[in-house]
């Protein structure tokens, strides 16, 4: 019940999977409060502008982040689209020992970074490779169970 969740998915890395965002967000909703629903937000566009967050510079998102990266219990990453900010946050929360799941949509052309496939580990850190947004709802209830 009082579960926070941070959601990392692209922003200026592109905006392509916005709306898998926001499903996967969603089910997220059923297991806790998602800190980072902006990042599923249809008003944000490449730019990183929002319209709620109109006017905030670039050091008060990073220190807003970060505080709600701490104040997490679990970190999900949709990390298909490569992100400099999804991976640093990623990075944090490795540190921060943050309970992690990255979810990865498998193309032909698209390998993940070793460096997020290669962090996979017994315990604190799943990379789940899925291809439809019901798999991933999937994966993020059976990782919710391991909680
Ligand atoms: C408001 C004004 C200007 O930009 C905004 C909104 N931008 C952001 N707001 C909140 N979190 C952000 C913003 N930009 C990046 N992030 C965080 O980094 C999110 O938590 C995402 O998971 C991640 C995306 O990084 P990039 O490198 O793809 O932008």
């Amino acid at each position: 019940d009082g579960l926070c969740i941070y959601f990392c998915g692209s922003i200026r890395g592109g905006r392509g999977d916005a709306d898998i965002y926001q499903q996967l967000i969603t089910h997220l909703q059923s297991f806790g409060k998602v800190l980072t629903e902006h990042v599923g937000s249809k008003e944000v566009n490449e730019k990183g502008v929002i319209k709620e967050d109109a006017g905030m510079s670039d050091k008060e998102i990073h220190d807003r982040d970060i505080m709600w990266l701490e104040m997490s219990n679990v970190v999900v990453a949709e990390v298909t689209t490569t992100s400099l900010g999804v991976g640093y946050e990623l990075g944090r929360a490795v540190a921060m020992k943050k309970k992690i799941l990255c979810l990865f949509r498998p193309t032909p052309d698209k390998r993940l970074s070793a460096m997020i496939e290669g962090a996979k580990n017994c315990d604190n850190f799943e990379v789940v490779h899925y291809s439809d947004v019901y798999e991933g709802f999937t994966a993020i209830s059976t990782f919710m169970k391991t909680l």
